[in-house]
């Protein structure tokens, strides 16, 4: 007699488990990068490439030359884009892969808002909605900034109303593809 319910009996004899044979949930997730410190494109292509090694990216928006939002008011323009993935990865693992993202293009963190080489944010996670002291989702910042919400647009029109994109601040303009 096995401690295993009835109709538990499984070829091969395993261990029960309730979640075995469950497909993970394949959300569509969007992670914006912004760089304006040093080599910007190099920085972004960087980034784009280690996400790229998660197997999950399924789009990367055209590139935007875009003017600072908030911070010192001397920093230069940033380049932006924003990156699609079809993921199983929760938000915190997705906020995990971003702090590798910034790690590896050796952002260190000086004026709030200031320059960066790299700032790697999550954005959308299918229609998640979280509030952790560390981690909101949707980007609770990402309605107001045009250089979000542009690439974010051309990616998925669907996501973004048009009265939202045009509200937006922040001048941008599409500079090409990565
Ligand atoms: O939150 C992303 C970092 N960031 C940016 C940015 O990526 N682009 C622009 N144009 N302004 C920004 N201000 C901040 S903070």
């Amino acid at each position: 007699m096995s401690g295993d319910p009835p109709g538990s009996d499984r070829p091969g004899g395993g261990t029960a488990d309730p979640g075995a044979g469950t497909p993970p949930t394949v959300r569509r997730a969007f992670i914006g990068l912004g760089s304006n410190l040093g080599d910007r494109l190099a920085a972004l292509r960087q980034a784009v490439a280690q996400l790229k090694e998660g197997g999950d990216v399924t789009a990367v928006s055209p590139l935007y030359e875009t003017e600072p939002v908030g911070g010192p008011e001397d920093q230069g323009a940033f380049f932006n884009v924003v990156v699609e993935l079809a993921t199983s990865d929760s938000p915190r693992q997705l906020l995990t892969r971003c702090q590798a993202l910034e790690e590896a293009a050796h952002r260190v963190r000086t004026v709030r808002f200031g320059p960066r080489t790299l700032d790697a944010d999550v954005l959308l996670v299918g229609d998640l909605v979280l509030d952790d002291p560390d981690l909101v989702v949707p980007h609770p910042r990402m309605w107001e900034r045009r250089f979000v919400l542009a690439p974010l647009a051309d990616l998925a029109p669907d996501l973004v109303p048009g009265d939202r994109l045009i509200a937006a601040g922040g001048k941008v303009v599409r500079t090409g593809t990565m």
